[in-house]
């Protein structure tokens, strides 16, 4: 029994270096957010209050408040929100369907714009493209973009991500 305790541990604590490692290195390369697909109102469960809310999006009576909520709506990820996403939301709750063509979830890894989940100089070069009209951002773009989390893409966004891209800072301010 005491061998037993004595391997356990021995395991446990193989684990932690490993895992504890795991996290260490994920935490100093940048923060991410994962959105449920279909999850409008961001609550944690796909049900008819999400429909509702889409619907309210698509009508434009009532636009959503947070852009996360255009990633959990976009559930056949064709990059706008129309009915066709409300048709597939309605055929999940009534169990016609049991996924989304965009997945279960997608996360959303602040400050990397391009989507090859580093942040660099490429997505700098991004950010301050839009910021200058040069280019547009998808929503998932925009996102990723918004690094300080106050719902714009601006000047401020741009500084944090040189910040970081030149090594001076660590975390975004979006970050827990
Ligand atoms: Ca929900
Ligand atoms: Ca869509
Ligand atoms: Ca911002």
């Amino acid at each position: 029994m005491k061998k037993r305790i004595a391997l356990l541990t021995v395991v446990l604590s193989i684990a932690m270096v490993v895992f504890g490692g795991a996290m260490t290195a994920y935490a100093g390369h940048q923060c991410s957010t994962t959105v449920l697909i279909g999850d409008v109102d961001l609550d944690g469960s796909i049900d008819s209050l999400d429909l509702a809310l889409l619907y309210a999006e698509i009508n434009n009576t009532q636009p959503f408040t947070n852009q996360l909520q255009y990633i959990a709506a976009d559930v056949n990820y064709d990059g706008a929100v129309t009915m066709l996403d409300a048709y597939l939301i309605r055929d999940y709750i009534l169990r016609a369907i049991s996924s989304f063509p965009a997945g279960a979830t997608y996360t959303v890894y602040y400050g990397d714009v391009n989507g090859d989940q580093l942040v660099t100089e490429e997505d700098l070069r991004i950010v301050k493209d839009y910021i200058l009209l040069k280019t547009t951002l998808t929503f998932r773009q925009y996102v990723a973009a918004d690094v300080d989390g106050d719902g714009l893409v601006d000047s401020l966004d741009a500084s944090y991500i040189n910040s970081y891209v030149k090594g001076k800072r660590d975390h975004f301010p979006v970050c827990p």
